[in-house]
């Protein structure tokens, strides 16, 4: 817990004294849990109560199951048709919202186990060629290089690294139309 100012104050629950009256941040931070914050109001004179609920950091076992990182020409551009599907390999419902695939953030989704999800850079056309799939699909921004090919790296909400995978385009799926997908065995 800190207030004000960045001060370290102690763990909760606590009770902090001689606060000036005005408006204070209180932080709290607990490892494997999201951060909280929020402004409180001090009145003189009188003791102010806030309660906070943590969030647990969420992570398990998602994995890159399989990459589209150069549709043929007949699929469509790259900015369109690129995409990366993930896997709930765990046997707990997952909530990757807030994670991120190369830095750009995933919105709000919610895997449960054995579920896959489809991250899209274009989900209208994603949609328009493949129809409509059983998993969800969703827009995130991400770029797969064609050749000599690419990193892909999936953290979840507090940065640790989940997943990643390096691809090469002597691996195949090269502008044919067809994609990478991991084994049973993980390779
Ligand atoms: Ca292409
Ligand atoms: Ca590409
Ligand atoms: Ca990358």
């Amino acid at each position: 817990m800190e207030i004000p100012d960045d001060r370290y104050k102690g763990k909760t629950p606590h009770t902090i004294t001689n606060v000036p009256a005005g408006i204070h941040t209180i932080n709290l931070t607990l490892t494997g849990y999201l951060d909280w914050s929020t402004n409180v109001h001090v009145t003189a004179g009188e003791t102010t109560h806030v309660l906070a609920t943590l969030t647990p950091i969420a992570t398990g076992d998602i994995r890159i199951n399989e990459i589209m990182y150069n549709p043929s020409t007949e699929q469509g551009s790259d900015t369109d048709m690129e995409w990366i599907e993930l896997y709930n390999n765990d046997t707990e419902t997952i909530n990757i919202s807030g994670w991120t695939i190369d830095d750009n953030p995933i919105s709000n989704n919610v895997m449960q186990p054995w579920d896959y999800v489809v991250l899209a850079r274009n989900k209208a056309a994603f949609e328009a060629y493949y129809g409509a799939l059983s998993c969800s699909v969703i827009d995130v921004t991400f770029v797969l290089s064609n050749n000599p090919g690419d990193t892909i790296v999936l953290r979840n909400s507090a940065g640790a690294e989940i997943d990643t995978v390096t691809y090469q385009a002597s691996w195949g799926a090269d502008g044919n139309g067809k994609t990478l997908e991991r084994k049973e065995t993980g390779g």
